[in-house]
């Protein structure tokens, strides 16, 4: 098979001439993950859009900064997956190119603090093991533009989310084929082949720590809604720890150690860490576990009266979701909304719908989620960087029904 240039090849016409046979691409297909062409890519669609991620849809995005983009609350679509072409993007470091990878069937990860310590390339593990996981991925700033304090960094409302169906290999398969754990960790510490070689490690090292517990349903992920992992979302190996934060998810991975201490990082150390306003430090909670929350993408301003639908998702993190409670007045009373669509297990999150009856006028409509015991607060927690927001006044609609 010839080495491929790129995840996602946008032309149809270059993918067909570009392989040797259709045949032949069938043949390599069963052995590669499959690649996929994006018929309706056109022009315009991508004008505006940074190279690395000219395959994505224009028309879905929020352009906060060549780095950063969010989806449209609407266009988050109500299939349950997120199609991939409306995925936010977040960069703490530049998109690793197809010459920085090389070949991706040996991209390698290196895997510490088991009892035989190894190096895997990407076709080892993929011979070696096979999950596939529906999960949330969501910035810990996803929320921030709500915060009136206008915390520091992209003024994300909801859409820097998404839920995602990754394929790849649970951390535990990869721990049992190194002998085990060599003992006394407390944290799985994954680190990214992101950062350019002249920075310095301690300030733009993209590593982070969670609780070791997590192995019990992480994996490394290589593929992304059945298209191989593209550059621009980590391929193509990713590290999966479902229900934590987006920063924890981290793309590019070369690294996977079972460490005594949290990396010592300034992404680890001193960002993503929920503190008062005005105060820093290490003490504080890391952007880790994320709350329950929901918010309505669907009506978004208007709507006819009658039968109005609304209808938008809900995740409980590391819990599964248990109920979707929705106010039309504002959150004075409060109804049962319906779970609706496939359950994709707990780290997905649900579809929900209530069916108003709404007669003309002005609405404040809102939904509050519950899951493991917990329901969503009113108000966001007030914090120095616009983290964790889960409060439901804030993601409320007005919606004008005539
Ligand atoms: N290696 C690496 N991993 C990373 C990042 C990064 O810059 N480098 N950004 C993190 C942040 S802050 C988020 S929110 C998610 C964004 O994932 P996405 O760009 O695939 O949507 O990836 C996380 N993992
Ligand atoms: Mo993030």
């Amino acid at each position: 098979m010839k080495k491929r240039k790129s995840n996602i090849n946008p032309s149809r016409r270059k993918f067909l001439t570009g392989s040797a046979t259709v045949a032949g691409v069938a043949a390599a297909s069963a052995l590669v993950p499959i690649k996929v062409s994006y018929a309706n890519h056109t022009a315009s669609d991508a004008k505006g859009l940074p190279g690395f991620i000219k395959w994505k849809k224009r028309s879905s995005l929020i352009i906060h900064s060549d780095k950063t983009m969010e989806t449209h609350r609407e266009a988050i679509g109500s299939s349950v997956i997120t199609p991939i072409r409306h995925i936010y993007i977040r960069n703490n470091m530049p998109t690793m190119t197809d010459a920085q990878i090389g070949k991706k069937s040996q991209w390698k990860l290196k895997v510490e603090g088991v009892k035989n310590p190894k190096t895997f390339t990407l076709s080892q593990l993929q011979n070696l093991g096979r999950t596939t996981m529906a999960t949330v991925l969501q910035c810990s700033g996803n929320g921030r533009g709500f915060f009136p304090h206008k915390p520091r960094g992209s003024q994300w409302k909801t859409g820097a989310a998404a839920c995602v169906m990754w394929t790849g290999i649970p951390l535990s398969t990869v721990i049992k084929a190194c002998g085990g754990l060599s003992g006394g960790a407390k944290y799985v510490t994954a680190t990214g082949s992101d950062m350019p070689s002249n920075l310095d490690p301690k300030k733009a090292l993209v590593e982070r720590s969670v609780p070791v517990k997590v192995k019990k349903d992480a994996m490394l992920a290589w593929e992304m809604n059945g298209v191989a992992l593209p550059n621009a979302h980590g391929g193509p190996l990713r590290f999966i720890p479902p229900g934590y934060f987006g920063i924890n998810n981290v793309k590019h991975c070369g690294k996977i150690a079972f460490t005594k201490d949290q990396s010592q990082v300034k992404y680890m150390k001193k960002s993503y860490r929920i503190s008062p306003i005005g105060k820093k430090g290490s003490q504080y909670p890391s952007c880790w576990e994320m709350p329950v929350k929901s918010w309505i993408t669907s009506p978004m301003k208007r709507s006819s009266s009658g039968n109005v639908s609304i209808s938008g998702v809900a995740f409980g993190g590391t819990r599964k979701v248990s109920s979707v409670s929705v106010s039309t007045d504002g959150g004075k009373n409060w109804k049962k909304a319906k779970l609706i669509g496939p359950d994709l297990g707990k780290f997905a999150w649900r579809q929900f719908v209530f069916n108003a009856k709404l007669k003309p006028g002005k609405y404040n409509i809102a939904s509050k989620a519950s899951a493991g015991g917990k329901s969503q607060p009113k108000l966001r927690m007030e914090n120095r960087r616009g983290y964790a927001h889960n409060g439901w006044r804030d993601h409320s609609l007005n919606i004008s029904v005539s």
